[in-house]
């Protein structure tokens, strides 16, 4: 407690000669009311309790970011609900463990039969529709592909095939989409399209940005579920 008032004397003097306070009186009208009368006036004090106030924020910060990498050490499992505008829907779920590949369970229905696209693309974001859900993710910048290919998208998960009742089903395993970590794949979502992915070998102007699957028939962004 000395020590950290010793800290904020050290920061009263530098405050009260570097910066005007006028604000920082609006934000933290309460503080000065817990000054101590040998505490300089108010202008400078309130620069002092902005400081006062981040220091703790951010020690608090620092002490727990070791935690998260002991935390990795486990099962996650997220799920996305797929919905678009015609009757197409589905739900994909997602389990990892540790740091090992994603495994992905895909049910949708209400396709035409035969092959869909069926990608993570790079947003979780569908207030303009699957339109807004943007590309393929792609966090190496590599052109398109197929999902067994070294050079791919990430989110470039092959394709899906429906039956005669226009139902898909599959189980996908890949290494590129994990549930944590820098690339995580939460927050962004899945797509399936109208057409089947040519997987960037179609000759299509469009093959090695889309796989050129046409429209984007539902969509769903992939949220954190219990375990
Ligand atoms: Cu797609
Ligand atoms: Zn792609």
């Amino acid at each position: 407690m000395q020590a950290a008032l010793a800290i904020m004397a050290a920061h009263t003097v530098f405050s009260a000669a570097a910066t005007t306070t006028v604000h920082h009186s609006l934000i933290f009208p309460t503080i000065s009311s817990t000054s101590s009368p040998s505490l300089p006036p108010h202008s400078a004090f309130n620069g002092v309790a902005l400081k006062a106030n981040l220091r703790p924020f951010l020690s608090l910060s620092a002490a727990t970011t070791p935690k998260p990498l002991t935390v990795v050490a486990a099962t996650k499992k997220a799920v996305a609900v797929l919905k678009g505008t015609s009757t197409v829907e589905g739900v994909v779920t997602l389990t990892q463990e540790d740091d090992g590949p994603t495994t992905v369970s895909v049910r949708i229905t209400g396709l035409t039969p035969g092959e869909h696209g069926f990608h993570l693309h790079q947003y979780g974001d569908t207030t303009n529709g699957c339109i807004s859900t943007g590309p393929h993710f792609n966090p190496n910048g590599l052109t398109h592909g197929a999902p067994e290919d070294e050079i791919r998208h990430a989110g470039d998960l092959g394709n899906i095939v429906a039956n005669a009742e226009g139902v898909a089903e599959a189980t996908v395993v890949d290494s590129q989409i994990p549930l944590s970590g820098p690339d995580s794949v939460v927050g962004r979502a899945f797509v399936v399209h109208e057409l089947a992915d040519d997987l960037g070998k179609g000759g299509h102007e469009l093959s090695l940005t889309t796989g050129n699957a046409g429209g984007r028939l539902a969509c769903g962004v992939v949220g954190l579920t219990p375990l």
